[in-house]
């Protein structure tokens, strides 16, 4: 009796013991859930990209690697606005967005060029009217002449933001320039700076050069293509402003190789016939556009450095100067070898990805097929 009754006791402490270091179990997982939940997923950097696409092949590199970030949720890119007047420029765009899945992603055009200096019409280096013409691709925009001008674009696109924005601009300064002159209107109550200052973050730009040695400060293509714009932007821009000068790109080249065995997924392919048109193949290309996109969408500094806060300015021949002076917020990409190899790395394993869009059935994205 007195054993059985032991026996009995040992059960029910046994049972008792093994429902208390169940709670605690529980009780530790619940924790750690919640603090897993509580860490809010980060949100994707909202980003407008301004580029003269159709001018160099270098742009089209830059587009491949947004639409990638976007594929890992990194960017949400919100609008995609071209600095050249011919439709070509934004056929291109539709075409590369509706090939990697991203068709409905806003796009804006210059209506009209100003007066001065504008050379991007030059149907010689303008690979985006071969490629848009060239018939097979899909798209998504029926009336490119419907599109907005693209400094009202970005007027809507910010006003309707919930979050900062970064702008990242390839090309000339044109929208910018005019969305800085531009007055309340239908989209914001407020004039062009004052959007600007209270929406976006950081503008990226490819623009200038700022060369150690002045003497090797030639003017620069986004500049001098519209200087008048290009001035306004580095002097009134209310926000930061990070440039990516030439002589920056100009050491990062893509290898062709990389070219001929990353966009094996499509054939015909926009980037790799962009290439083909533009000159000569076999070559390997400056990257100078794609330089930007990494320093707004991953400023760690494996890839590039900054230069000291300073003031910069556009001379009349369209050679840029910079100030120091630490009450600025202008600064300047600065790289060393190891940073020139890893930034060129980067943009190759980038670009080697097949988009989501076109991954495999079993789900194998990211991967080249
Ligand atoms: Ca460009």
């Amino acid at each position: 009796m007195n054993t059985s009754n032991n026996a009995g006791k040992m059960k029910k402490i046994i049972i008792f013991a093994a429902v208390l270091l169940a709670i605690s179990v529980i009780m530790l997982l619940l924790p750690a859930r919640g603090r897993d939940t509580g860490h809010e997923e980060k949100s994707p950097m909202k980003v407008i990209f301004d580029t003269d696409m159709g001018n160099d092949v270098d742009d089209t590199i830059a587009l491949d690697m947004l639409y990638k970030y976007q594929d890992e949720g990194i960017i949400d890119i919100i609008g995609i606005i071209s600095s050249k007047r011919e439709e070509g420029s934004v056929r291109y765009i539709d075409i590369m967005g509706t090939l990697y899945g991203y068709g409905d992603i806003p796009l804006g055009i210059v209506r009209t060029y100003p007066d001065e200096g504008y050379k991007c019409a030059d149907k010689r280096l303008n690979f985006a009217d071969h490629v848009a013409a060239g018939g097979d691709y899909r798209h998504s925009i029926e009336d490119y002449g419907a599109l907005p001008d693209g400094y009202l674009l970005m007027r809507r696109l910010l006003a309707e933001s919930d979050a900062p924005v970064t702008i990242i601009a390839v090309g000339f300064s044109t929208n910018l320039a005019r969305l800085l002159e531009s007055g309340p209107d239908e989209y914001s109550p407020l004039c062009g700076k004052e959007l600007v200052a209270s929406k976006v973050d950081r503008l990226v730009m490819m623009a200038g050069n700022f060369d150690s040695e002045r003497a090797l400060r030639k003017k620069e293509y986004n500049i001098y293509n519209d200087r008048m714009a290009a001035t306004r932007v580095c002097m009134e821009w209310p926000t930061e402003i990070l440039f990516s000068g030439y002589e920056v790109g100009k050491r990062i080249l893509y290898p062709y190789t990389a070219l001929e065995s990353g966009f094996g997924y499509a054939s015909p392919h926009p980037v790799t016939e962009a290439f083909g048109y533009y000159a000569e193949m076999p070559y390997n290309r400056p990257m100078w556009d794609p330089t930007a996109v990494i320093m707004a969408v991953e400023p760690d500094r494996k890839y590039f450095s900054l230069s000291d806060a300073g003031y910069v300015t556009v001379d009349q021949g369209s050679r840029t100067d910079f100030t120091t002076d630490s009450r600025s917020n202008r600064r300047y990409c600065i790289v060393n070898d190891t940073q020139c190899m890893n930034m060129m790395r980067r943009i190759v394993e980038l670009t080697s990805k097949t988009p989501k869009a076109l991954a495999n059935a079993d789900g194998e994205h990211g991967e080249n097929l």
